[in-house]
């Protein structure tokens, strides 16, 4: 496909091939106004309307392609990212992690066997722990003050106590349930994680760094249109200041008279944390009715 854009201009974004992180990164991605279609290599999708190429590769490559400049944004979760800055040598430019997104929550935590001598780090001295993140989890023994052994092991983790290869280990947990299928019982959390935005530390041009700064303002819009709800409702005039407490992080609602009734006005607000039933409840309480509560598709502020 031609295109209008320069080489140099266009923006590289690496993500997760085919994994976790895949279907959340590309629809975030999508909900940015990215119309992609995929290259006949697989490796690759062009973005038709903007000079954005997403790069499609394993997870545990995109640090190292962002803090090199091959790619100007990457998408991973920061356990990976994290693992990765502490291999790097002091002074090595780290790429900085500048968004956290709101998917591939989990955490990487300490586990042990529940019939096994260890149940809490300070059990550990002179013991092994098996982990995929042996730098995440030395740093963690350090700073608790613990001298064991960390061995690194790559997959399958949670078998390396019955294997006879650690008394411990520190791996991902989402739901847990893993862990209590192999008869581990969690521990410590050393690194709550989710999804992150790398910028990569090398220079960029002056054309794509404006493409680069444009979808950085686009996810920040994304990810606060997400949790933002639009309320509307009717309110008693005199309960305003209880009703304007009571709506979760909105700043100053509109307010509305209603054709022929004094008392009561209409009152429309932005509000930017979840509203839960509770909440609708107490609105009631405070004299609202004709409640709606509706999702915001887009922010730009
Ligand atoms: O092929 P590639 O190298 O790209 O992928 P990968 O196999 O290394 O990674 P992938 O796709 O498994 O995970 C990508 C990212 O998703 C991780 O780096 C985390 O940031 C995030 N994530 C979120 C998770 C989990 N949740 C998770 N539950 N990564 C792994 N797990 C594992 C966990 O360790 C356990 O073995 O999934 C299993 C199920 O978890 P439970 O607790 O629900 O039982
Ligand atoms: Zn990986």
């Amino acid at each position: 496909m031609t295109s209008k854009w320069k080489r140099s201009e266009r923006v590289q974004i690496a993500v997760q091939k085919s994994g976790r992180l895949t279907e959340h990164s590309l629809a975030l991605l999508t909900r940015c106004g990215l119309r992609l279609t995929q290259g006949a290599d697989e490796l690759l999708a062009v973005a038709e309307n903007m000079p954005v190429d997403v790069l499609l590769v394993r997870d545990d490559e995109i640090p190292g392609l962002v803090r090199e400049g091959a790619c100007d944004l990457g998408i991973v979760g920061l356990n990976v990212a994290e693992e990765q800055r502490l291999g790097l040598e002091s002074g090595q430019p780290a790429p900085g992690s500048i968004r956290s997104l709101a998917f591939g929550d989990c955490r990487l935590a300490m586990a042990y066997p529940r019939d096994g001598e260890a149940q809490k780090v300070s059990d550990l001295e002179g013991l092994r722990i098996a982990s995929s993140y042996p730098r995440l989890t030395g740093r963690f023994l350090t700073e608790s003050g613990v001298n064991a052994e960390v061995v690194p092991f790559s997959g399958a983790v949670e078998l390396a106590p019955r294997l006879g290869r650690a008394e411990a280990i520190c791996d991902l947990v989402s739901s847990g349930k893993t862990l209590a299928a192999n008869q581990l019982r969690e521990g410590e959390t050393v690194l709550e994680s989710r999804a992150t935005l790398l910028l990569s530390p090398v220079e960029l041009p002056a054309a794509r760094k404006d493409w680069v700064d444009l979808l950085r303002r686009r996810m920040d819009g994304v990810m606060q249109a997400r949790e933002a709800k639009y309320i509307m409702l009717h309110a008693p005039r005199a309960a305003l200041p209880v009703i304007a407490e009571l709506l979760p992080g909105s700043e100053a609602p509109t307010i509305m008279p209603l054709e022929g009734r004094e008392d009561r006005v209409a009152v429309h607000a932005v509000c930017r944390e979840s509203v839960f039933w509770e909440t609708l409840e107490a609105l009631k309480d405070a004299g609202a009715s004709s409640v709606l509560v509706l999702p915001v598709e887009k922010m730009l502020e």
